[in-house]
């Protein structure tokens, strides 16, 4: 009997899949009333299932447990699985041993589902009958289909630390710098786990600009600014645009992309990499990176209203990719009103403060962190808002030309559902202003 932990996406794609391939099953969760519990109920998956607080006698009879990415190593029900020696997997596991098709894994702190999404492009752009999925919202056991050519899967740490095996045809960590340390005793763990992605990949690709995996032993490599030399894809800053190469020849520059930022290039050299290691042509990656918007919430640009430029970066959770965006903008713009706030995770901020109080003529402060930020911020003009709504009036009022840019560097737990709903209402009360 196999044991679903959490009725999430995750715990619903792999009883769905259980239960076409006749695999007996139970589920539990500890709400009395997770997400997925309606569409499951409807679907006829409760068989077998308990819903409230953690009990012993759910795992009788349990021979493997697989678990939700979300449900921590800490909980009672982990450790009573550990001491009865029962196995803990993974979707990512399960979905490894039923995989026909090559797998691609792609981890990081910032920059995941970028590179995901932007790669799927690629394949989908040579052709190749591709699967984007995995930690970017589409659960991999939902993935799996006959005559995938190739799955693209953007992997969490909360998803490696449940994967003792899976085949990886190449992956990547895109970078490495705090997050979610509210889950990992310390900043080590949390490294080890992204570092995890290595043990299970063919071919090893590192980005060479990554101080955290310059230790690897990699199979391919690419960076921006050096070490061109032993890079498949390396890029080059020349006269303010990124030129991107392939072993030396030219293929790309940043002009032509819709996306901005160093960062994007970076990226970019990920996909370009991870796809050349698979075999698509260099014509459609390059063709398919110009195409490519964007993601959602990512550095986006929504309007321009009165000579300024709107942005949404509400997938900013943490400290660094505020700093990213705010880098980004700059190499665009000489004025930046900045709107930021909201849970701060368990990091530390100064190096962003110093990045603010250099470089951003003002800002204003949303959510629970709002008051605690101010102290530490010394731009001239430093506003306090209490509802997003509010926050874009305020920017608009003192943003002069240049960009009025949502980039939070916090989680969006306090104020709104989730990093998509913050994003949608910043673009709401920005266009209906318009
Ligand atoms: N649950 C418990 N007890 C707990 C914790 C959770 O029973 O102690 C239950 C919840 O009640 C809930 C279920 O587990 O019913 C939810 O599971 P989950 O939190 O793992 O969420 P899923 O809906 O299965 O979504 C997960 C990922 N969520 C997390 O890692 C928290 C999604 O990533 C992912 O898209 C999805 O699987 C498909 O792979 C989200 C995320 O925030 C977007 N990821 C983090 C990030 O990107 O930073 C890692
Ligand atoms: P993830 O899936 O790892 O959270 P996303 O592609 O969703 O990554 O981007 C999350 C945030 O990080 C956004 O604010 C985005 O602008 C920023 N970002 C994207 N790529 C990078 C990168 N390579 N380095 C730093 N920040 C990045």
């Amino acid at each position: 009997m196999k044991l679903i932990l959490g009725l999430g996406i995750t715990g619903l794609s792999v009883a769905r899949f259980f239960y076409k391939n006749d695999i007996s099953f139970r589920i539990a969760d500890s709400r009395q009333n997770p997400p997925m519990l309606d569409i499951a109920g409807k679907e006829g998956l409760l068989a077998d299932s308990y819903f409230g607080e953690w009990s012993k006698p759910l795992l009788e009879g349990v021979t493997e447990i697989i678990i939700s990415p979300g449900i921590a190593e800490a909980e009672t029900i982990v450790d009573w699985s550990r001491q009865q020696s029962i196995s803990i997997i993974s979707d990512i596991e399960l979905f490894g041993r039923f995989s026909k098709a090559p797998i691609i894994g792609i981890t990081g702190s910032n920059g995941k589902s970028t590179v995901t999404q932007l790669l799927g492009e690629m394949a989908l752009a040579d052709g190749k009958n591709t699967v984007i999925c995995g930690n970017i919202g589409n659960p991999v056991m939902d993935g799996l289909i006959d005559h995938a050519e190739l799955y693209i899967v953007e992997l969490s740490s909360y998803q490696l630390d449940y994967t003792n095996n899976i085949d990886l045809l190449a992956g990547v960590i895109t970078n490495i710098s705090p997050d979610h340390l509210d889950r990992y005793s310390s900043y080590d763990d949390y490294i080890s786990s992204k570092l995890s992605i290595y043990n299970y990949c063919k071919y090893k690709v590192v980005n060479l600009k990554e101080a955290l995996v310059s230790e690897v032993e990699g199979d391919n490599f690419y960076s921006v600014d050096g070490y061109d030399e032993i890079c498949d894809f390396s890029a080059k800053k020349i006269g303010g645009l990124y030129e991107v190469f392939h072993q030396g020849n030219s293929v790309i520059i940043s002009n032509d992309l819709m996306v901005i930022g160093k960062h994007n290039i970076e990226n970019l050299l990920a996909a370009l990499t991870l796809g050349y290691r698979f075999g698509l042509s260099i014509k459609a990656m390059t063709q398919a990176a110009i195409d490519f918007k964007g993601l959602e919430h990512r550095l986006e640009f929504v309007s321009t209203r009165n000579n300024v430029d709107y942005y949404n970066d509400s997938k900013s959770t943490n400290a660094i990719s505020t700093k990213t965006a705010i880098n980004a903008l700059f190499e665009k713009y000489n004025n930046v009103t900045l709107i930021a706030g909201g849970i701060s995770k368990k990091e530390d901020y100064s190096e962003l403060f110093r990045l603010i109080n250099e470089k951003v003529s003002a800002v204003v402060l949303i959510g629970e962190c709002r008051n605690d930020f101010s102290k530490q911020i010394t731009v001239p003009n430093v506003e306090i808002a209490e509802s997003m709504e509010k926050a874009v009036l305020m920017a608009t009022s003192i943003a002069q030309g240049g960009a009025v840019l949502l980039s939070p560097g916090c989680a969006s737990f306090d104020m709104f559902v989730d990093f998509n709903d913050r994003g949608e209402t910043f673009k709401r009360h920005v266009l209906e202003g318009i």
